[in-house]
């Protein structure tokens, strides 16, 4: 695509929880500062992380760490180790010694209770490896207005890595569930914010049948390496296409209950969708919620940056980008450039198994110099598509998935 450089410091903020009406108003006068020759005023970019192992994420909370993987590094079809967004909710667990012999423990409503090491994990069950999508809860927070509370992801909080692991069916198979068990809650060895070690930091759970699904699994391996501590060492489970709470690191127990689980991120408004559709920023009922289960359905454009300053002459770009929907295949994603006027259907890629996020590219033309908005709208197997604005405002900001948008001004 040619010369190519960024000529919005600030991407991390752009077009960032406005409604559509406001998105003119919102942009900074950038145009009219190049034609003059002279810099925007660069307002101050996000902190990046410094990790090793890690690549340069941007940093959304220090306490606990939580850093989003910027658009641009969303590119691979598969997301490397270092480019995967970290989620803590308490501190990272000290844990040293022979990864095989840590200890997951397998309790409550079973015939027989289990503790296996992940040595047993390994040798005793078959070895499987998948593409799984990985996504917090809130990813896409911070395009509600008003704000909600919590960490303002844009669309970072999401990778497709490939996790090496065992069928946690196999495991809830060994221990033997009772008819009684209905629900799983899930226990990691990270102390809480506080420093404390008796109690979980996090400790989520889901129904029966989600833990018994082919692709739910405890992963020892993380891109075909041992898993990194930062990702949950010595092992963790992987629960596509649902909330990524659910996805437990530093696993030492799993809990059947007789009952919707009720550890510390079950209740309030926590991961939770309202029931009756709220005004935008009032406190709602905690009573009238639901459980949020699979994500929704959602696109990111990973080339071009948002931002992109084209060489002049340019007429066609080749743009490329992820979708993926909770618990269905993209059938579809649409490009426009005329904000939503009309649409062009984009190439979008088979995925290499269920739960893995698709591919998908388009040629884009630009018929003339200036300034472009391009617009990127998935719509999944089940014809579920996404809106133009978050929409369905919570409490806690769960759900949003705006249509994506980047911003290219062609040189003149
Ligand atoms: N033990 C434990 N497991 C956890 C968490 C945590 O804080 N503690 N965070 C959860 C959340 S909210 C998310 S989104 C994912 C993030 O996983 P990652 O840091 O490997 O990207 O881990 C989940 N598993
Ligand atoms: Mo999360």
């Amino acid at each position: 695509m040619g010369r190519s450089e960024s000529w919005n410091a600030s991407r991390r903020n752009v077009l960032k929880g406005v409604g559509m009406a406001a998105v003119g108003a919102s942009l900074p006068p950038v145009g009219a500062a190049l034609a003059q020759g002279t810099a925007p005023a660069a307002p101050k970019g996000p902190k990046l992380l410094e990790m090793e192992g890690k690549a340069r994420l941007s940093v959304l909370g220090d306490k606990p760490l939580v850093a989003e993987t910027q658009a641009e590094l969303m590119d691979d079809s598969v997301t490397p180790t270092d480019k995967l967004f970290v989620r803590n909710n308490g501190q990272v667990p000290d844990i040293t010694g022979d990864p095989k012999a840590w200890k997951i423990k397998i309790d409550g409503e079973v015939n027989t209770p289990l503790e296996l090491t992940v040595g047993e994990l390994m040798s005793r069950f078959p070895n499987v490896t998948y593409q799984l999508m990985l996504e917090c809860g809130g990813n896409g927070r911070s395009f509600f207005s008003p704000e909600a509370r919590g960490n303002q992801w844009t669309n970072g909080g999401a990778g497709c890595p490939q996790w090496t692991g065992v069928h946690l069916a196999d495991v809830l198979k060994a221990a033997g569930l009772k008819s009684s068990a209905i629900y799983t809650g899930h226990y990691g060895a990270d102390p809480t914010l506080a420093g404390e070690t008796d109690k979980p930091s996090i400790s989520r759970g889901m129904p029966i049948a989600k833990a018994m699904e082919e692709h739910t699994i405890i992963a020892f391996k993380l891109n075909g390496k041992d898993m990194p501590l930062i990702h949950g060492a010595p092992a963790r489970l992987v629960v596509p296409g649902w909330a990524g709470s659910l996805s437990t690191k530093w696993l030492n127990r799993i809990w059947i209950r007789d009952k919707e689980h009720d550890g510390p991120g079950m209740g309030g408004f926590s991961y939770r969708l309202t029931k009756t559709p709220i005004v935008p920023g009032t406190k709602g009922d905690e009573k009238d919620t639901v459980i949020l289960e699979a994500m929704p359905v959602r696109s990111v454009i990973t080339f071009p940056a948002d931002g992109t300053r084209l060489a002049a002459g340019t007429k066609k770009l080749d743009l490329r980008g992820q979708a993926w929907s909770g618990e269905a295949d993209i059938k579809t994603v649409d490009i426009s450039t005329d904000y939503g006027v009309s649409w062009k259907p984009a190439k979008v890629d088979p995925a290499p198994n269920k739960y893995a996020w698709q591919r998908f590219t388009a040629a884009v033309d630009l018929p003339s110099a200036g300034y472009y908005e391009v617009w990127a709208k998935a719509t999944d197997a089940k014809g579920v598509t996404q809106p133009f604005v978050a929409g369905n405002w919570n409490p806690q900001g769960y759900g949003a998935n705006p249509i994506n948008r980047i911003r290219v001004l062609v040189a003149t």
